[in-house]
């Protein structure tokens, strides 16, 4: 199989390239290890930044979002007993996030491609690539019970943390950052009412907790956990009165209650891939870096990432134009350490550090009052939580 762009993987990444690729008129072929009622299913991130919406409205795949989103001027900050407001409208210049489940965007995006009439090889597993610093990669892949190649002109690698396009890089010419953290978040989702309009993040001598939502009808709530919990010594009463006691106020807050349906575990660490191009192999995404999810960021990251590799590849395809593939990298790790930067941030000042270091917890607490009472330090907060402009980074 010949194509121009070969894409390994069908998350958001993988999808919004080919979506965006497919309306630039070049041809490309994605391919997926899983089928498609599993990454329909899959639950992650829920946050959709203001660039995320505006690219998705642009490009005609946010009929739904725009019907079934939420679209949030604010979140809250609770600790101390109170929660404290951090409005967008007045901090970062009318930019709003929109909450609408990651796996609502990622069927979006299958619609768009299948309606365009692209296709998308599902249950098609990448196992290796090749002749990358040439100028015809290839890619070999698992399908239908037997191995098969793709030649193309680049390969976007878009498989995510556990995929097989970073590991393609040639040993010495990749430099990895990372920081992993002394706790995981344990995530339900539960047929209850949000009990609050705006998100709510919770600083607590017990732990961490957000209270996020996905429907009017269904909630998705986060603890901090130990690492390595494990799942069966936290049944559903329990992680009810947890939430309860980290969530609780001094005027009587009390989260509604419902059936939990989905529960997870998810590691938290950071991680960046540096560089993000490798001959004629492009990462973006997961593939290329890690997040904390306390910024709300690792969706969104994905998406800044193909706007810039889409732009340039149109470029290449167009007129020969290697300007944007060669300021890839570059480009993207700028917005990539300043991403970092913030979800380390706001994991640091909102989580539990160390129980045994008071010192730390009267740092935090002093820097949570601060982004509460200081115009500067809450704009700060406000205009990396909604996204900064492409332009602006
Ligand atoms: P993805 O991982 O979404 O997609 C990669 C795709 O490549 C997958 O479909 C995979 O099946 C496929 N693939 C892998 N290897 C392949 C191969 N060899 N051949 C073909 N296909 C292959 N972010 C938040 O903001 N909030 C959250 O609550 C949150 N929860 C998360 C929970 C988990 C468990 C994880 C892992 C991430 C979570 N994130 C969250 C971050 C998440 O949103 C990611 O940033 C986002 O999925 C990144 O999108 P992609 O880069 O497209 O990678
Ligand atoms: C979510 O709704 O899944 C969510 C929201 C905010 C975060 C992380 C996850 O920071």
């Amino acid at each position: 199989m010949e194509t121009q762009v070969g894409i390994v993987g069908a998350g958001p990444a993988g999808l919004l390239l080919a979506h965006l690729l497919q309306r630039a008129g070049v041809d490309c072929v994605v391919l997926e290890a899983r089928t498609r009622d599993y990454v329909e299913q899959r639950v992650r991130a829920g946050v959709l930044e203001q660039g995320t919406v505006d690219v998705l409205t642009e490009t005609g795949a946010a009929g739904r979002l725009r019907r079934e989103g939420m679209v949030h001027h604010g979140i809250e900050l609770r600790f101390g007993g109170a929660g404290h407001r951090i409005d967008f409208s007045r901090l970062a210049g009318g930019r709003a996030i929109t909450v609408y489940g990651q796996q609502e965007v990622v069927k979006d995006l299958i619609a768009a491609r299948l309606e365009a009439g692209g296709t998308i090889h599902f249950e098609a597993e990448a196992i290796e690539l090749g002749d990358l610093e040439g100028g015809r990669p290839r890619i070999s892949y698992r399908a239908g019970g037997g191995e098969q190649q793709l030649r193309c002109a680049v390969v976007a690698g878009c498989d995510g943390s556990h995929g097989v396009c970073r590991d393609a890089i040639q040993a010495g010419a990749l430099t990895r950052y990372e920081r992993d953290y002394p706790f995981a978040w344990l995530g339900i989702l539960a047929r209850a009412r949000p009990s609050s309009e705006e998100l709510i993040y919770a600083h607590h001598d017990r732990g961490f907790a957000l209270h996020s939502m996905r429907t009017p009808d269904v909630t998705r709530n986060y603890l901090q956990v130990a690492p390595d919990e494990d799942l069966e010594r936290w049944p559903d009463e329990r992680i009810w009165q947890e939430l309860q006691a980290r969530m609780a106020t001094d005027d009587g807050f009390e989260l509604a209650e419902g059936e939990i349906f989905d529960k997870g575990i998810t590691p938290m660490r950071s991680f960046v891939a540096e560089p993000m191009r490798f001959g004629r192999l492009f990462l973006a995404g997961d593939a290329a870096h890690i997040v904390p999810p306390t910024g709300a960021k690792g969706l969104n990251l994905a998406v800044a990432d193909v706007r810039v590799l889409a732009r340039a590849l149109q470029a290449f395809f167009a007129d020969g134009d290697e300007r944007g593939l060669d300021g890839y990298s570059d480009r993207c790790l700028r917005r990539v350490w300043r991403v970092q930067h913030f979800s380390w941030w706001m994991t640091s000042m909102l989580h539990r550090m160390d129980a045994d270091d008071p010192f730390e917890a009267k740092l935090q607490r002093s820097q949570l009052e601060y982004v509460c009472r200081s115009h500067a330090a809450a704009t700060t907060l406000a205009e990396n939580y909604v996204g900064l402009e492409l332009e602006d980074v």
